[in-house]
């Protein structure tokens, strides 16, 4: 799989990107993820990016051109699956949108800043608008962060099987289990005793009955993926 990202700010990748899962999923061969700087698309003297709304109104508008230009470039060279722009206005990330993404090629993210992006940009070229949640963000970046960790993590072949995504707990709807490591008794609290008997039908069980009323208690809509959530 490919990822390309725009951005106005490319250093902000490089910690997330350059550790864990996602930076042996690069060094593995698993994805090839290029951050591109949207002012290198730039015509002017000053390497503008950014100007004042038309109708007026406090904050600036990403502009049109640049944009455009940085993203024709790349589509010239690369027929990407998805062109998506990381926004607030977009579908909320599931792992659903996850494990679909994952299936992809060649993805092309956009991050926006400032007020957002101008109108025409998503009209004409975005296919797809993703929001990582209701909450408000000073850009797009950190969402693409989220998504590309996300959607790595799904490729075949980067987790190994004790890792494995089909064991993550979202991927059948349900919060995981409660864990515990050496010591058996760390002052005096205890690891259950299930857990230490070797049984392990009964630990299966006590595993998915604690998801479940762990997700019951704590996340119920989970249990209905199919149910509206408001
Ligand atoms: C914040 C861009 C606000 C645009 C009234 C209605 C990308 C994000 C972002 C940002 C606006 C994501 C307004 C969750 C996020 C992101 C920066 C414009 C002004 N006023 N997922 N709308 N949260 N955020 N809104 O913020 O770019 S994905």
């Amino acid at each position: 799989m490919k990822i390309d990202i725009l951005t106005l700010f490319p250093e902000m990748f490089l910690g997330p990107f350059n550790h864990s899962i996602v930076k042996r999923a690069q060094d593995k061969g698993h994805v090839v993820i290029n951050l591109y700087n949207i002012r290198d698309w730039t015509s002017d003297k000053h390497r503008t990016v950014d100007d004042y709304a038309y109708g007026g109104g406090a904050g600036m508008v990403m502009m049109v051109e640049p944009v455009v230009r940085c993203i024709e470039d790349l589509k010239s060279r690369t027929d990407y699956d998805e062109i998506i722009y990381l926004s607030p206005d977009g579908e909320l990330l599931d792992q659903s949108h996850s494990n679909q993404l994952s299936l992809n090629q060649n993805l092309l993210l956009l991050c926006g800043h400032y007020k957002g992006i101008d109108e025409r940009i998503r009209e004409h070229f975005i296919t797809r608008e993703i929001s990582i949640g209701d909450y408000v963000l000073s850009g797009g970046e950190l969402a693409a962060i989220v998504l590309t960790d996300a959607v790595i993590r799904l490729i075949p072949g980067v987790l190994n099987d004790e890792t494995s995504a089909l064991s993550d707990s979202f991927q059948d709807h349900l919060l995981s289990p409660p864990v515990y490591s050496r010591p058996a008794d760390f002052r005096g609290y205890k690891v259950p005793d299930v857990l230490l008997s070797g049984n392990d039908k009964e630990i299966v069980k006590w595993r998915f009955e604690e998801s479940l009323k762990r997700t019951q208690q704590r996340r119920p809509h989970l249990l209905n993926p199919d149910e509206l959530q408001v």
